[in-house]
């Protein structure tokens, strides 16, 4: 089987060159960024970009891709920010080029308008009181979710690059991928999984301001084709109300944990997440907050795969939210 990591290492001069030939200040105008990032990414190395439409077309076991060994600068790097977004006039950083560039191969990059003041580019950084949902959280678990499952226009990729892991290095990214938990399923679970839609909650910031709306949005744990279905699984949000839904959710809860890899994300990393096949959630680390704690910066890609665009978009769109039904 394919190893999901690719070392970027040998080609770190001509990704710099790549990053060098895009705008330097990606907010100022950002379609205009990411149009030429668009353009810069049919010259990726042909052992990159061979990786990346290949995990694009098939998908694979894993349902990441890591490329490790990227050119992250630390000597470029002001301290880990601590508010959000980020400021219209912030230069460009070499691992928010990379998830331009390694992005657009790929897709489209997809500002969703609720969250995060509809930005594209999001930091993930620790944050003192965050909410046990949020990607803010440090000292306790973020749980298992597939991104915005629970939404029409649901990324098929997450990406993140690190430009700052934590001081310990303990931070684990965790990936529970179905092409490895389905096996694990006998047929009455899979039955009673596949096609079948189950209340599911929604993020803070989809609640429209209500504290807790409820399950306002129905998934399915599994679909589209049966012998190799896509996954929307959330350990917090997903809300099963009949035993045999609860019963066979517990069942996939059990397999994915079965399942999973973890990833400690070091600088010079970008992680892929196939988002259509897979659930991850990260572990506990202890921030400092000295100006030096974990920083990743996050991106969403929508691609043609399972009608996630209908065509005329472009990458940079910001996008609004309709519950899955
Ligand atoms: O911090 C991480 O490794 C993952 C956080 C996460 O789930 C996200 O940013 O979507
Ligand atoms: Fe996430």
């Amino acid at each position: 089987m394919a190893s999901p990591i690719i070392d970027c290492a040998p080609y770190r001069e001509e990704l710099l060159g790549l990053a060098g030939r895009l705008p330097q200040v990606p907010r100022a105008d950002l379609y205009d960024f990411l149009d030429q990032a668009g353009e810069l990414a049919e010259d990726l190395p042909k052992g990159l970009s061979a990786a990346l439409d290949s995990f694009n077309a098939e998908g694979n076991t894993d349902g990441y891709l890591l490329l490790r060994g990227l050119p992250v600068d630390p000597s470029e790097l002001p301290d880990t920010p601590t508010t959000t977004p980020a400021p219209l006039d912030r230069p460009l950083f070499v691992m928010e080029a990379m998830l331009a560039l390694t992005g657009r191969r790929l897709g489209l990059h997809t500002g969703y308008r609720e969250l995060r003041s509809g930005t594209v580019y999001h930091d993930v950084y620790p944050s003192p009181g965050a909410h046990y949902l949020s990607s803010e959280t440090s000292e306790t678990t973020l749980e298992f979710h597939t991104e915005m499952a629970y939404h029409v226009l649901q990324p098929n990729y997450v990406m993140l690059a690190c430009s700052r892991a934590d001081h310990e290095r303990r931070a684990e990214t965790l990936v529970g991928s179905v092409r490895k938990a389905l096996p694990l399923l006998d047929e009455r679970t899979r039955a009673r999984l596949f096609d079948r839609r189950m209340p599911c909650c929604v993020d803070v910031a989809f609640r429209g301001g209500e504290e807790d709306p409820g399950a306002i949005a129905e998934v399915k744990p599994l679909y589209g084709e049966e012998r190799d279905p896509f996954l929307g699984y959330d350990r917090e949000l997903l809300a099963p109300e009949d035993p045999a839904d609860k019963e066979a959710v517990a069942a996939l809860s059990q397999a994915l944990d079965d399942v999973t890899t973890g990833i400690k994300l070091e600088p010079g990393d970008v992680l892929i997440i196939d988002n259509f096949r897979t659930t991850h959630a990260r572990t506990p680390f202890s921030p400092r907050w000295d100006g030096e704690d974990r920083w990743l910066h996050r991106v969403y890609i929508r691609t043609e795969r399972n009608g996630q665009l209908s065509g005329g978009e472009r990458a940079g769109d910001v996008v609004s939210f309709t519950p899955r039904r």
